[in-house]
């Protein structure tokens, strides 16, 4: 079973992230900030990783640090539950479609952290979330995961559906990598023999 528990702490936020890759899409988050934790049960529920999410943040100053910190921590639960990533097809991509938007996700976890987030939003809050937090969870989730992380909004217009479909493609994405591929299960998908 490849999984991890990862627990981080600082003076702004006190976080714990449990997943499972191998798992069935259930999920339990719970951060505070109520869009946000949205956004994670959709990452679950379409790359069908399990996860469990507790984070108490500084939410009295604003939804900052609890939105980024988590990104860092579910990267790190990331990279030590894919272990030297043997077996796994590495490469995964999406067009997503909801409603109004269209959104494209391409990712490679090849332990290069590198990220393209144009989804232009064309609101500054979702309800009372920020909307610039979303390119600072996937930045956060991109270093510390080692992922190569490319989100393109083609259409769309409507804030929630775009960011919506933007989790949507990354974790349809993210369910293809990380799955193992019957062709080349014992086998580290690298050229060099490591990632
Ligand atoms: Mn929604």
């Amino acid at each position: 079973m490849r999984s991890a528990k990862i627990t981080r702490s600082t003076a702004e936020t006190n976080i714990s992230v449990e997943i499972n890759l191998d798992g069935s899409g259930v999920y339990d988050n719970q951060t505070g900030v109520g869009f946000f934790d949205h956004m994670l049960d959709q990452l679950a529920r379409h790359a069908l990783i399990d996860m469990k999410i507790r984070a108490k943040g500084d939410l009295h100053i604003d939804d900052h640090h609890t939105v980024e910190d988590t990104g860092i921590a579910l990267g790190q639960a990331l990279a030590e539950a894919l272990g030297d990533k043997r077996g796994i097809r590495r490469y995964g991509e999406c067009h997503l479609a909801m409603d109004d938007a269209q959104v494209r996700c391409a990712l490679d976890l090849s332990a290069r952290p590198y990220l393209i987030c144009n989804l232009e939003i064309p609101t500054q809050k979702i309800g009372a979330f920020d909307t610039e937090l979303v390119r600072e969870f996937f930045q956060a989730f991109s270093t510390h995961g080692g992922i190569t992380l490319h989100i393109d909004r083609l259409h769309g217009f409507n804030s929630h559906h775009i960011v919506e479909a933007a989790f949507k493609a990354v974790a349809r994405a993210l369910r293809d990598a990380v799955e193992t591929d019957p062709r080349k299960s014992d086998a580290i998908p690298s050229t060099k023999g490591t990632l």
